[in-house]
């Protein structure tokens, strides 16, 4: 299953470091489900050709998916592009992403507006929903290998915080109170 957990904020340090409370602040997925936050454990090695996968995509309506392969070498404007994600921000649509190698963490805000930190590992699928604030960092090895997956024709448009007057942003807040 994820491993997630409360950050130490109490210091900045490396954004790739796991930056874990001392003692450790486990955070459950039923809790990450409250938050609205999905997560599906697949078979990363079958991805081309996964029924699993197939079902969620037809279920949800996934219908667009690329790849891409975040590393130093590779990845065009590595340095800027990272830092973006890094930024504190929101979308109008659901993030879905799905960890095909390496790592990374996806940090998302409580309900009390604290950082979960969610230890992403090869085969971890996550939904992060519209109006949620999250951030996205690779961890100390550098590397990971992601599928991006869509409802439609993909909008990678990012609103950094504080971005509250979205009608979106205001529909996510009603659905974390009421459960
Ligand atoms: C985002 O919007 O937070 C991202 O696209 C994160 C990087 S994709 C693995
Ligand atoms: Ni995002």
């Amino acid at each position: 299953t994820l491993e997630a957990w409360y950050m130490d904020t109490s210091s900045d340090g490396d954004q790739r470091s796991p930056h874990r409370l001392d003692p450790n602040q486990p955070v459950s997925l039923d809790e990450l489900e409250k938050i609205g936050v999905s997560h599906w454990k697949l078979n990363p090695d079958l991805y081309e050709n996964d029924p699993e996968l197939e079902r969620i995509r037809k279920e949800h309506g996934y219908s667009y998916s690329d790849v891409i392969t975040i590393q130093k070498d590779t990845l065009p404007n590595y340095e800027e592009k990272l830092k973006m994600f890094f930024e504190e921000h929101l979308h109008l649509d659901d993030e879905i992403r799905y960890i095909l190698d390496g790592r990374a963490y996806f940090d998302v805000r409580s309900v009390g507006d604290r950082w979960i930190r969610i230890a992403m590992r090869k085969g971890d699928l996550i939904t992060l929903p519209a109006g949620i604030y999250h951030r996205f960092t690779l961890d100390d090895t550098n590397y990971t290998k992601a599928m991006r997956l869509f409802v439609g024709e993909p909008v990678w448009k990012a609103y950094n915080r504080p971005a509250d007057d979205f009608e979106k942003r205001q529909k996510y807040l009603a659905t974390i109170q009421c459960v």
